[in-house]
């Protein structure tokens, strides 16, 4: 544990105050919602992310794992964040209110990338005997920013606008750090130890689809599904990425 330094005092005094005057009435706001008929969806499924089948381009990556920023097995990329960048057109989605959960166990999160829709809670849970504070900085919502001093307490936000992806620290423990994808549909998913992600229930249509890793930087791909369809899709990450 790292004692909190006069500074980081003073910045979670600040994140309270941020955290109270917090405006989340765009989240509010009525909205009407496009059927979907899932007789036509299909659903992409996708072979492993690949670090360019070079064992060498995966042996630059792996190093030190401790915080989830570079988990690559035998050239499986895990915790790339997948979507659906393009192709829905004008639909409106449905927003869950099932809260996506983000952990403190540990004085990491868990899970290190997660993915939410627009508007949907997301719950921050602290399960360390220590303090926390939570802070958000995306560059299309407002910022969040609260202190989490019990263990077992639980708040919740929602971010109004999508982004792929807003990194959530903690100013306590500078190693902390999450990415959070945010997106007006529920097209998107976080590949795992595999490198694998499966998108189900998408509409027939033409799509870009776009994988985004913190160290790798982000690939995208078009995809045509056709009703009932599903269709691999595979990224390949090379060199040093981006
Ligand atoms: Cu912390």
């Amino acid at each position: 544990m790292v004692a909190p330094m006069p500074r980081a005092r003073l910045a979670l005094a600040l994140c309270l105050l941020a955290a109270c005057g917090r405006d989340e009435s765009a989240c509010t706001a009525p909205r009407t919602v496009t059927p979907l008929d899932p007789s036509t969806a299909g659903t992409t499924a996708m072979k492993p992310v690949a670090l360019g089948g070079d064992p060498q381009c995966a042996i630059q990556h792996q190093g030190p794992v401790l915080a989830g920023d570079a988990l690559v097995h035998d050239g499986k990329v895990e915790n790339a964040f997948v979507y659906v960048k393009d192709g829905l057109g004008a639909r409106t989605f449905a927003v869950p209110e099932t809260p996506v959960t983000i952990n403190q166990v540990g004085c990491l999160y868990e899970p290190h990338v997660a993915g939410a829709q627009t508007c949907q809670p997301i719950e921050f849970v602290n399960d360390d005997p220590t303090l926390h504070n939570v802070h958000g900085t995306p560059g299309g919502s407002q910022p969040w920013n609260f202190s989490m001093a019990l263990q077992g307490s639980k708040r919740r936000i929602r971010v109004e606008n999508p982004e792929v992806t807003i990194p959530v620290t903690c100013d306590v423990h500078p190693w902390m750090r999450a990415y959070l994808g945010v997106l007006p549909h529920p097209f998107f998913a976080v590949t795992g130890a595999d490198g694998r992600f499966t998108l189900r229930g998408v509409p027939a249509g033409e799509y870009v689809l776009a994988a985004w890793h913190e160290r790798f930087g982000t690939r995208e791909a078009r995809v045509t599904l056709s009703a009932g369809e599903t269709k691999d899709v595979a990224f390949a990450y090379a060199g040093s990425g981006n």
